[in-house]
């Protein structure tokens, strides 16, 4: 399962309405995603989505055995549609698995409610809840922060701060994965912010990164790498709020700016899915 985008630019008031469940939506933001979409160069065709179809097709692949099929939370194909498919192809147990690492309520919870209520029973579910702490998936980071006299700031996606009441994980999760890389890269210097807040009118988790990388200039440091652990694929949050508007701030700033390259359909990267998908299905791994 993953997040899903808008495939051509008339999709986007649609994709946002079912970001926004139903809760209106000021036409100034409408406008501004739009534009966000059409600078990225999406009019009649998201290479976003094809990423997504790329890393399923390359874990078909890899499980051999097991047809895999996509269902995004927020567009087409939805997850009803592959639950559909599984059932449709014989399915007794459907895996569930987030293109998502981290669990929270209003993430990781979304994606399970859709998926049961598809399933309605007719098949047993096993959920991959969070897969934070995956060796498989730590080593693939820190390979790509491993060596670098930049100082490293993790990132995650946001998300309103009332997650913490409720006692989710989420937060905990993230330092944890950025713990873990950062200690099998052997860092020095690095930190967490989160990125990508909504205008909702609530308070978000903090800090922002753009407020961070002031922070972080301020400290003295000079360059900066950028290792999002709570996404893993390129997309609007990488392309656009870290890509454009951080790298921006960060030259505003005189601060060095890169980000490592997103994990997307690497062959090392589904072999980390596939082990997921074999541990949740108990089956041995084949590695
Ligand atoms: O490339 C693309 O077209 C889609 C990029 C995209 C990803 C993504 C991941 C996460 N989101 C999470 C939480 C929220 C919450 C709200 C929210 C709003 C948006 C909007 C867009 C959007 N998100 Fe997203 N998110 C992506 C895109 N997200 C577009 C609406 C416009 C805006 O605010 O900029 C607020 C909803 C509301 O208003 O009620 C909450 C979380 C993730 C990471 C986990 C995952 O990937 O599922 C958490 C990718």
């Amino acid at each position: 399962m993953a997040y899903g985008s808008p495939e051509r630019l008339a999709d986007v008031p649609d994709y946002y309405r079912d970001i926004r469940g139903g809760r209106p939506i000021r036409p100034e933001l409408l406008e501004d995603l739009v534009e966000r979409y059409r600078r990225l160069g999406i009019e009649e065709g998201s290479p976003l989505n094809a990423i997504t179809e790329k890393t399923r097709a390359a874990l078909e692949r890899e499980l051999a055995d097991v047809p895999v099929f996509t269902g995004m939370k927020h567009w087409t194909p939805r997850i009803a549609d592959a639950v559909e498919g599984a059932l449709a192809a014989g399915a007794d147990t459907v895996v569930g698995l987030v293109l998502a690492p981290h669990y929270s309520a209003l993430s990781i919870g979304g994606y399970r409610q859709q998926l049961e209520a598809a399933l309605a029973g007719k098949a047993e579910l096993a959920l991959v809840e969070s897969w934070h702490d995956e060796p498989g998936f730590v080593d693939l980071l820190a390979e790509r922060v491993r060596g670098t006299d930049a100082h490293v700031v993790f990132t995650a996606h946001s998300l309103p701060a009332r997650i913490l009441d409720d006692g989710d994980p989420y937060k905990d999760q993230l330092l944890e994965t950025s713990e873990l890389v950062a200690e099998r890269a052997a860092l020095e210097a690095w930190s967490f912010s989160f990125q990508s807040e909504s205008p909702t009118g609530e308070p978000w988790l903090g800090p922002d990164i753009l407020d961070h990388l002031e922070e972080l200039h301020e400290r003295g440091v000079r360059e900066v790498l950028v290792c999002p652990v709570g996404f893993v694929a390129d997309h609007l949050e990488i392309r656009w709020d870290l890509d454009h508007e951080a790298a921006e701030k960060a030259q505003e700033l005189g601060l060095g700016f890169r980000r490592i390259e997103m994990p997307n359909a690497d062959p090392a990267f589904v072999k980390v899915l596939a082990g997921l998908v074999r541990r949740a299905l108990a089956v041995p791994s084949k590695t």
